[in-house]
């Protein structure tokens, strides 16, 4: 990932900007222009009078103020939002006529809202929970919002349910607790008497629900959607987002203390890598099944509680999405975004899963209520890049002034203009998909298997993922009050693996699964495991640690290292006085430790000299390394500064060796004693630090 300092603004940026204004050197005006004398003082008969009616300044400015909140959405009201743009590799031609889709040198706009799913606006960043991942390309045939999540399926298999679903792992409504968490009775209720969810429950449960950034997870558009060329050729297609910095997460302990620290901790740090330049990208992905093969796999593709595994229906690289722009204002932009599963453009069709048929009726009608009438596609950040035709008027808010006296079709006085076209011209049409069936209230038997991809997510973990599952499991679980509940969590669970079932059980105090898992499956699927992701050391950051005496050159040497690598370092020191180093070098901490704490960085380094005396007096120091090494994340550290870890956890392993000037790495602690030169060190620590963990 190359740093780009400047790129052309895309053609929605330069749309926005008609909108954006400036207060720099202005004189203040009431809403309708006029300039108003004094905005601190009320109008008031005489000094110690009351307030005076007559006072239009205090009465618009207080009027203005008790209104500017809007209903935040009903799930993902938090989020954040950036501007960028897709390129896509090769015309796709063959699979689709979407023309954004047809031409590598155009870069199509987009701008994508991050999300947690359940916690308030409010709410922290690194609760876990699914992440929502909506993008809107503004395409030159109109907007096309691909609305979809960090986890390839769902809780539930028809959107009838996602009330209920909703309603059970919000906070509970008689007292509003928890906050932003799955952790309490409702939802473990909702989930046992829901059988389908235990495949994105593992999801939820694993890794996958607490990511390390935005900008390391993947998206997916979960749904089956299908594709359709200029001859009328359809395809079922799955969409995926392949982040270039593979796909990394925090552990719990570091969530919930990040929560706390910087609740902000996922939007900062991209709104902090797009302002350093370091744009992140995603590269698009399609699974493709042909017509004549959707009824070759032991799953249902319509069922959205099912991935089509990549070793079966390999992923296709086709573009690239680049976020090189922050938002300007965070209501007008991100809170006002308003996406929809129904914003298609022709080539991009629908296809019978019931839960996006669902879908496609909810987003439209939240949007009337959040945004406040029919006109929100009016609202800068929601109108295509190409003007909009047609008889639609009026309503709250309207933006437009549509001219002439008609506004219906067909008309003669117009000659029927604005005219639909056919398909050939643009128009959109939808597939001619051949349908017939009684109305029934039920759902297709091929729904029926809720646990055999389970079972294959859970054997696809890693022995460290396993772990997590199953810590978070004896949270999650471990909260509900309900003892019946969690019985019927283990029995439930003990369906998808029994060992599984059993550590379930251990952990939260009920009795062991009673009967054997029936399910046979061994398969695995290695593209489920974080472990096989992409590891890069770009843009992580790292912490130093430094008081007076520090030595300088070692620092310097560091810092050169990682910046030529992409990393980033903060100093942090006792106070955020500048430090003296023993050659006399000063260096203004970034961060004192009142400010800071290890679990917002990747790594830690401890450059060697005499500060190394005052460090180890310091609890912060030793907290510092402590949760460093006990969250498994790298720790560098030179000369002297090796004196200090024996005061530490990292003691409990070895972290030095006998020879003179060699880098010694073990367990992702990597040091060196008796050098002066840095280089295999550096290398050796920025590798440890790609590891992840
Ligand atoms: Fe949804 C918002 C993703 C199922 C109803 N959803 C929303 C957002 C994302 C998703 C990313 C936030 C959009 C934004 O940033 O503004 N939702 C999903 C995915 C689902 C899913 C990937 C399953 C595949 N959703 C789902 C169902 C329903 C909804 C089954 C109802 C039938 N979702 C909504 C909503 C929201 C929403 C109520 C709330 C705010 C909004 O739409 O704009 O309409």
């Amino acid at each position: 990932m190359e740093k780009k300092p400047h790129e052309e603004p895309t053609k929605k940026q330069k749309q926005l900007d008609d909108f954006k204004i400036d207060h720099d050197g202005k004189d203040l005006t009431t809403d309708q222009g006029t300039k108003v004398s004094n905005t601190s003082e009320s109008l008031k008969a005489g000094e110690r009078g009351p307030t005076i009616m007559e006072d239009f300044h205090f009465r618009e400015k207080m009027t203005h103020f008790d209104h500017e909140r809007i209903p935040e959405r009903v799930v993902h009201a938090r989020g954040f939002g950036a501007h960028g743009y897709f390129q896509v590799y090769e015309p796709l031609t063959d699979l689709t006529k979407a023309k954004f889709l047809q031409d590598p040198n155009i870069k199509t706009p987009v701008f994508v809202r991050f999300s947690t799913v359940v916690g308030s606006r409010g709410s922290a960043d690194t609760v876990r929970d699914v992440r929502g991942f909506a993008t809107k390309f503004y395409t030159e045939d109109g907007n096309f919002d691909l609305v979809g999540n960090n986890m390839p399926i769902f809780f539930m298999q028809d959107a009838i349910k996602f009330p209920d679903f909703v309603h059970s792992i919000k906070p509970e409504p008689n007292n509003e607790i928890p906050q932003a968490s799955a952790a309490h009775d409702t939802l473990w209720d909702w989930v046992v008497n829901n059988q389908e969810s235990a495949h994105m429950m593992m999801w939820l449960l694993s890794d996958r629900g607490i990511p390390r950034s935005f900008r390391m997870m993947e998206g997916f558009g979960v749904h089956t959607f299908r594709l359709v060329n200029a001859q009328g050729k359809a395809r079922f297609v799955k969409f995926h987002w392949k982040p270039k910095l593979g796909v990394h997460s925090l552990t719990w302990d570091e969530a919930q203390k990040i929560a706390g620290k910087d609740p902000d901790f996922n939007r900062r740090d991209l709104w902090d890598a797009i302002n350093k330049g370091e744009y992140p990208e995603f590269e698009l992905g399609l699974q493709i099944i042909e017509e004549e093969q959707e009824f070759d796999f032991d799953f249902d593709i319509l069922d959205a509680t099912k991935i089509w595994p990549e070793e079966q229906v390999p992923v296709k690289i086709v573009g690239k999405m680049t976020l090189n722009k922050n938002q300007d204002n965070f209501f007008a932009e991100t809170e006002q975004a308003a996406f929809h599963l129904g914003n298609v453009v022709p080539g991009i069709d629908f296809t019978n899963d019931p839960l996006l048929q669902g879908r496609l009726f909810s987003y439209l009608d939240t949007q009337l209520l959040r945004l406040g009438g029919p006109n929100f596609h009016e609202i800068p950040i929601n109108r295509p890049v190409v003007q909009y035709y047609n008889n639609q008027r009026d309503g709250f808010h309207r933006m437009t002034i549509d001219r002439g006296k008609v506004a219906y079709f067909p008309n003669s006085i117009r000659n029927n203009y604005p005219m639909p076209v056919q398909g050939k011209d643009g128009g959109y049409e939808h597939y001619q998909e051949k349908v017939e069936g009684r109305k029934v209230r039920t759902r297709s038997e091929s729904f029926n298997d809720h646990f055999s991809q389970a079972t294959l997510f859970w054997n696809s973990m890693s022995p460290a993922e396993k772990k997590h599952i199953i810590k978070a499991f004896h949270f999650e679980v471990g909260s509900v009050m309900d003892k019946k509940i969690s019985q019927k969590v283990v029995d439930m669970f003990s369906q998808v693996d029994t060992n599984l079932a059993r550590e379930i059980a251990k952990g939260i105090g009920v009795s062991a699964p009673a009967t054997k898992n029936k399910t046979k499956i061994t398969d695995t699927s290695p593209a489920l495991s974080q472990e096989n992701t992409v590891k890069t050391a770009r843009t992580r950051k790292v912490a130093v640690i430094l008081d007076e005496g520090f030595n300088y050159n070692e620092l310097k040497q560091v810092k050169i290292a990682f910046q030529q690598q992409g990393l980033h370092c903060e100093v942090i020191s006792k106070t955020l006085s500048p430090v003296n180093s023993a050659a006399g070098d000063q260096v203004d901490p970034d961060k004192s430790f009142a400010n800071s704490h290890s679990v917002m960085y990747d790594a830690l380094y401890i450059p060697g000299g005499q500060h190394i005396q005052n460090l180890t007096s310091y609890k912060e120091t030793k907290d510092f390394v402590n949760d460093t090494y006990a969250h498994a994340k790298p720790i560098g550290a030179t000369n002297e500064a090796l004196d200090l870890l024996s005061s530490t956890l990292v003691n409990n392993i070895a972290y030095t060796n006998d020879h003179q000037g060699e880098v010694y790495s073990n367990l992702g602690v990597v040091t060196i004693k008796d050098a002066t030169e840095l280089k295999e060190f550096n290398q050796a620590f920025i590798n440890a630090i790609s590891q992840h963990r």
